[in-house]
């Protein structure tokens, strides 16, 4: 692992890579991972590398319907595994939800690498390794999944996807929490609501809003009712285009 200085104006953001490149070499991520997490840092760059009000909001949004929801599962692939495994413990042990995992490029041996990963930062149970059901409508490997887990969940929480799975949990009728720095994919712009953040930020905000609004019926239905993930969206667009106006003068 290559030693970053804290010093180094970009220290965070190296230390993020250095995590996917351990999780590489380990054989949690796979290399179209790395692709994926440099088009992560494109639209992070475009944020000014800050978390916006609009992806505030869009944490207590989903906090809300995590505490509302009967079978909440938290899906993990490879990159999250990697990024940010006791921030998914934390956050599934917040609001009850199971951990399952679902991997697009996927392979026994690495569900049971990022299995262990979730265990040794304190999963008790991790689903996905003996997938007993599928998503209808899905022909790659993330379609499979566990009758127990993602199978019966109502609300599903998909950090860093590629688009073909939130429309067919939808159609399953159940409701999507997206992690994507992208607001244009498709899985942005299909689920039920989409946080606009990097995800080892994200995780740990959707955890503080659950632990602030458990018990508060009438703010957990104010921040379902006050979230439109369309306007949502729309405005870190805005957020994007005026940082790189200031970035032109
Ligand atoms: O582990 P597997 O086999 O399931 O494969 C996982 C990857 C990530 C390879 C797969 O889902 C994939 O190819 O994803 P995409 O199509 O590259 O989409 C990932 C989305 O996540 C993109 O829109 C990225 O902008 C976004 N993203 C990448 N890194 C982060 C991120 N969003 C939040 N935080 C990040 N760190």
């Amino acid at each position: 692992m290559t030693e970053i200085p804290k010093s180094h104006p970009r220290y965070a953001s190296l230390v993020l890579r250095e995590r996917l490149v351990e999780g590489f070499r380990e054989g949690l991520v796979v290399p179209q991972g790395l692709i994926a997490h440099g088009r992560g840092e494109m639209f992070y760059y475009l944020l000014g590398e800050k978390t916006t009000k609009e992806a505030r909001a869009a944490c207590k949004a989903a906090a809300a319907l995590l505490l509302t929801a009967k079978h909440p599962v938290i899906s993990v692939n490879g990159n999250v595994a990697a990024l940010c495994p006791e921030s998914v413990v934390e956050l599934a042990e917040a609001c009850g939800a199971k951990i399952e995992v679902g991997l697009f490029h996927r392979s026994d041996i690495r569900v049971s690498k990022i299995i262990k990963a979730l265990e040794d930062a304190g999963a008790k149970v991790v689903f996905g390794f003996l997938p007993d059901g599928r998503i209808p409508g899905l022909e790659s490997m993330r379609g499979l999944c566990s009758k127990d887990g993602i199978g019966s969940a109502d609300v599903v929480v998909i950090p860093l996807e590629d688009g073909d799975r939130a429309g067919a949990l939808a159609a399953m009728g159940k409701k999507t929490i997206a992690v994507d720095l992208n607001p244009l994919s498709r899985t942005a712009r299909s689920s039920t609501v989409t946080i606009v953040d990097e995800v080892t930020k994200a995780f740990p905000e959707v955890t503080r809003c659950v632990e602030s609004l458990e018990g508060d019926r009438a703010s957990i239905r104010r921040a379902i009712d006050g979230y439109r993930r369309d306007d949502n969206l729309r405005s870190i667009l805005g957020v994007m285009a005026r940082n790189m106006d200031r970035l032109e003068k």
